[in-house]
């Protein structure tokens, strides 16, 4: 006994095991988790460092664990820090182990769900889209160069990781091996072999890896692999014991586990906001947790889709820049009633910690701001494409000319004069083409609603066509998607050729500054996609400014807007749902007048000359849809599993 009280001390004090004692396992013979030698199960929730700046971490996680949770469960999303193959970027808001080491300051374990793919509504699921240098490739895979580029990543992230898990003194108690691969066509055990093998080698033999698969059997059964803990998901409206027995088709001994809980739900623009009540959620969250199972609550804050980060889903529905998911912190980090709701059942099984809940982050509403048209981006175009265009016969995708995030300018010459009848069509416009001749607005195409336009205009006038990625399809087999014209456009029965395509670095020229260069402008239906600027300054002698607030875009109609260089995303008011985005306070300044950049692609409500935005205390992400879809149905989960 003393032996052993020596020991302890001298691996640093009573109570708190050292590295060598922490230990974390599957116990088998009782269907629970081992911490430390004793049993246990975890209450997590998901929170995604990507989409919470780094300034305001620490608060969620406090609001995290002040709720009772044990552990936070995130994604690392492999486009986030691998922008180029071989650019690494792990600093500022991608600084991943700040993020581990500041959960476990806070008293919270945390699950590490590592890719490579994560869907999570981010662009590809994660995937870097210069995968899709090799056109062929087959994501998800064992596609020797998908492989190979795997290999390489995970031996950046996983040796950065190996220090923080859970016996080595940090905070990670499991790591998961791909996402949901049971519901993905390719049904490769190979390529889930190759990953455990490649987990196994980085991390060792001790740490749990587990696999994460929809509650069926079907899903099941391409989704788990032996050595790899298998758990299930599910929301509110399932049977909890129904989809714990599926579980134990795949494990039949062992915790149970539910590692997407589903607080809400995701979002597409057009369709409405989606929103869970807390009755329900609460009710099923304790049914889980009656069961003695682990369970993570996905979203328990849902962020921002910031830049150009929102994935989409097939048939063709971006979403949002909001990824509020109507989760118990809202986007913001709002504590909401769901939060209590949550809280208190959380109550029922265990202690609460004591202590304040941090309060929700006031807001500001710095008013009306003024913006000022610049100039188009055609006007711009030295600026945001310095390196001149690529010249083609057929159009390049975005990959083919480096570009993968934004937007990317197309233009040829018409060949031959165009009257009211002439239609120019497209079935590769992905996402979005803002269609121009000589400077004249035609009109928009779109990937799966417009897809040919009448355009006028003469012989060898110029022909621009600005487009849009609208975010990579981020689940199912169409998670190759490619950006940019990906097939030619015809002009009648003539296939247009020719082409200079001019990638756009918008991002750097607008931190750089964007001068007036204002020429006449027309007054149309639409308009050519136009840059507008502004300023506004944080008010002096108000105490705590600057606050967080959210910008509004009533009259406008789509764009992408910054401030201070920082991209807040886009906004899309004329379709809604979303209306407002939030700003967080920490891209803002007290000290000079806060700069804003607005790109709006079809129509500013500039007729009166006056360009106005404003900055709201509240958010508005549940307007009325403009275009609502008959697709919508399709997209609630059950629905959509039962199409699979
Ligand atoms: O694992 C997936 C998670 O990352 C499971 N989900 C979540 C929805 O929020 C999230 O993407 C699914 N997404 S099933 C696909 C939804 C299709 C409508």
């Amino acid at each position: 006994m003393l032996a052993l009280l020596l020991l302890q001390l001298l691996h640093g004090g009573l109570g708190i095991p050292s590295a060598s004692q922490r230990s974390f396992g599957v116990d088998y013979a009782r269907n629970c988790f081992l911490k430390d030698g004793e049993p246990f199960r975890y209450i997590s929730g998901s929170i995604h460092y990507s989409r919470v700046p780094r300034y305001y971490w620490k608060d969620r996680l406090l609001k995290m664990k002040m709720a009772g949770l044990d552990a936070v469960q995130t994604y690392v999303p492999w486009n986030f820090h691998e922008s180029e193959p071989g650019v690494y970027n792990f600093t500022g808001d991608r600084d991943l182990v700040s993020f581990v080491q500041l959960a476990q300051e806070v008293g919270l374990l945390l699950i590490l769900r590592a890719g490579p793919y994560i869907c999570a509504e981010w662009d590809m699921g994660g995937l870097p889209a210069w995968l899709l240098n090799k056109e062929t490739i087959v994501l998800r895979s064992s596609d020797a160069d998908y492989l190979a580029a795997i290999g390489r990543w995970m031996g950046i992230l996983l040796p950065k990781m190996k220090p923080l898990l859970y016996q080595n003194g940090g905070p990670i108690i499991m790591v998961q091996v791909e996402n949901e691969y049971g519901s993905y066509f390719a049904c490769d055990f190979d390529y889930l072999r190759y990953l455990q093998k490649l987990f196994r080698q980085h991390l060792g033999n001790e740490v749990v890896l587990f696999t994460t698969d929809g509650a069926s059997k079907s899903l099941l059964r391409c989704g788990a692999l032996q050595g790899l803990y298998s758990t299930v998901d599910f929301g509110p409206g399932n049977n909890v014991t129904a989809a714990f027995l599926v579980q134990r088709h795949s494990e039949p001994k062992g915790p149970l586990v539910n590692s997407e809980f589903y607080t809400g739900w995701l979002d597409h623009w057009g369709h409405r906001h989606s929103v869970v009540s807390s009755s329900i959620i609460a009710k099923t969250l304790s049914e889980i947790l009656a069961h003695g199972a682990s369970v993570n609550m996905y979203m328990f804050i849902g962020g921002t889709n910031f830049g150009y980060w929102n994935g989409a889903n097939m048939p063709y529905l971006p979403q949002p820049t909001s990824y509020d998911y109507d989760a118990p912190l809202s986007e913001a980090g709002d504590l909401t009633e769901k939060y209590f709701a949550i809280r208190e059942v959380i109550g029922m099984y265990k202690k609460l910690p004591v202590g304040p809940i941090p309060p929700t982050t006031p807001k500001f509403a710095y008013g009306e701001v003024a913006l000022e048209k610049v100039g188009t981006v055609k006007d711009f175009l030295d600026d945001l494409s310095p390196s001149g265009p690529v010249k083609s016969t057929y159009p390049l995708t975005f990959v083919q000319v480096k570009q993968y995030f934004g937007y990317v300018l197309y233009r040829t010459k018409l060949p031959r004069n165009c009257s009211e009848k002439t239609l120019l069509s497209s079935h590769g416009i992905h996402d979005r083409g803002y269609v121009s001749v000589d400077g004249i607005p035609q009109g928009v195409l779109d990937r799966w609603n417009i897809i040919s336009l009448n355009i006028t205009g003469n012989a060898g006038a110029y022909l621009d066509m600005l487009v849009e990625n609208m975010g990579r399809v981020n689940y199912g087999r169409y998670n190759n998607d490619f950006k940019g014209l990906v097939s030619n456009v015809t002009l009648g029965e003539d296939i247009l050729t020719d082409w200079e395509i001019y990638p756009l670095d918008i991002d750097r020229a607008v931190d750089q500054g964007l001068s007036n260069k204002m020429s006449d402008g027309n007054i149309s239906s639409y308009e050519e996609p136009t840059f507008y600027t502004g300023n506004f300054s944080i008010p002096s002698g108000i105490p705590d400014l600057p606050q967080d607030t959210y910008i509004e875009f009533s009259g406008w109609t789509k764009g992408q807007v910054w401030i201070n260089g920082f991209n807040l995303g886009r906004y899309w008011p004329a379709l809604g749902p979303q209306i407002t985005l939030f700003v967080p306070s920490n891209i803002l300044v007290s000290s000079s007048p806060n700069n804003i950049t607005v790109l709006e692609f079809e129509k500013a409500p500039c007729s009166s000359g006056k360009c106005l935005i404003e900055f709201v205390d509240r958010p508005n992400i549940n307007a009325t849809v403009h275009r609502e879809s008959t697709s919508e149905k399709l997209f609630t989960r059950d629905v959509f599993l039962d199409h699979i």
